[in-house]
């Protein structure tokens, strides 16, 4: 019996194939959803892995100016942004946006062609950025697509204070300082070390840039246009905010801050899931993140001193509504202990700059509970130690 190959059918499914190899997708059925709905989209267009109106070769390069009239030439390290002319940003103030509109217009998308290298070390680079964490498969897929790589220089500014916001960066690796003016005198807030984002804040509130940030090695970066961090993050935060806001209006620890400021902590954490018996803190690792309790129950173990590989003592517990993981970041030290999952649990987790940035007005709360800690310590281990492990 003789059957009849249609047309067409095996350049289709080695082209889904390349793209499957290419890509490496976890969910198959769902990626090639995406994959067959783009190319139906596109079908008639010639382009294949872009939907309608993204065309890879013969758009010319557009950078964001911020007259729109003329094109600025000051980005040039800068892959060529694939974008459609509609994307170009309009001036900060005459952007209005409504998180709750349905923008899902393929003509707003960008891409960045990479190559399977470039989205590895892109995939990895993005893995533990907390705006990302609440995206689904398509929202992510849309914003690795969108991103692009920047190399940076020492010294260079990637970001001034007070300029409009154009990106959003995610760190490759570099070290970057952070700097604030206030009354026309700059300090340095802190550093970035080889991994975490910035520029987010002027995308999200529509601000000025709220900080300078200046590479203090060489770095890479993978930079999200402001368009795209708008479309996906943006609206993404509308739906988290819906979600959290009973549970972050009830939480005790942020008492002192007004709604609007429980909102913000809302628009920049990310959630995290852990299985049980899952290490969530490891005592004596350097910190840079804080995380709230939403659901299961989280235990806090703490070695001591004189037996170093002995198991921890179990020493709290943290459930809803409870958060951990401030002492180090309060105090500049290493963790004063460990957190594992008791079941399943699940965390708002901020890293600390936004911890610093937002959690000011909370701090007598968690000092007056560190000065508990302090306390229960030498009742629990029956010596004099500090909360990093020495005598005192
Ligand atoms: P952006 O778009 O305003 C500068 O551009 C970025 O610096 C900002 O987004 C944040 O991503 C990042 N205050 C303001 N912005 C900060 C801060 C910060 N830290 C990092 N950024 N503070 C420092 C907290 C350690 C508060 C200073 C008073
Ligand atoms: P961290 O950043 O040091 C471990 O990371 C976290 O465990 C710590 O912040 C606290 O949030 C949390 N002593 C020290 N850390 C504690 C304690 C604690 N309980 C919870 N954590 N004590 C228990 C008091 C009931 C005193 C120790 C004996």
């Amino acid at each position: 019996m003789s059957v009849q190959i249609p047309a067409g059918l095996t350049d289709l499914l080695q082209g889904f194939t390349v793209e499957v190899l290419r890509q490496q997708p976890e969910d198959l059925v769902g990626f090639a959803v995406r994959y067959f709905s783009k190319l139906q989209a596109t079908a008639g267009s010639g382009a294949v892995r872009a939907p309608k109106a993204v065309n890879f070769a013969d758009e010319p390069m557009q950078t964001d100016s911020e007259d729109g009239d003329e094109e600025e030439d000051d980005e040039e390290e800068l892959e060529a942004p694939v974008k459609n002319r509609l994307t170009r940003r309009p001036s900060v103030c005459a952007e209005p946006f409504n998180p709750d509109e349905e923008e899902e217009d393929a003509e707003l998308r960008v891409i960045h062609p990479k190559t399977d290298e470039q989205r590895r070390r892109l995939q990895d680079a993005c893995k533990d950025i907390l705006l990302f964490k609440n995206l689904d498969q398509e929202q992510m897929f849309q914003l690795l697509d969108a991103m692009f790589e920047r190399f940076v220089e020492m010294d260079e500014h990637v970001i001034d204070q007070g300029d409009d916001g154009d990106n959003f960066y995610v760190i490759e690796r570099g070290k970057y300082d952070i700097f604030v003016t206030v009354d026309g005198v700059q300090k340095c807030v802190g550093t970035y070390d080889n991994h975490g984002s910035f520029g987010e804040l002027a995308l999200m509130y529509n601000t000025p840039r709220a900080a300078t940030i200046i590479a203090t090695s060489s770095g890479a970066l993978w930079g999200l246009d402001r368009t795209t961090f708008r479309r996906i993050i943006v609206k993404n935060n509308a739906k988290k905010r819906r979600l959290y806001e009973e549970f972050v209006k009830s939480l005790p620890l942020l008492k002192s801050l007004e709604l609007g400021e429980r909102m913000k902590v809302v628009d920049v954490f990310g959630t995290k899931t852990y299985n049980n018996g899952e290490r969530i803190i490891a005592q004596g690792d350097k910190a840079d993140s804080f995380y709230i309790v939403e659901s299961g129950e989280v235990r806090i173990t703490m070695k001591h001193k004189a037996k170093p590989d002995a198991d921890g003592v179990e020493i709290a517990r943290c459930s809803r509504g409870q958060y951990f993981g401030e002492l180090a970041l309060v105090a500049n030290q290493p963790r004063a202990a460990s957190a594992f999952a008791a079941g399943a649990v699940k965390c708002l987790v901020m890293d600390i700059q936004a911890f610093e940035r937002l959690l000011g007005p909370c701090m007598d709360i968690m000092k007056r509970n560190i000065a508990n800690y302090e306390e229960q310590l030498v009742d629990l281990f029956g010596t004099n130690m500090d909360l990093a492990g020495r005598s005192v």
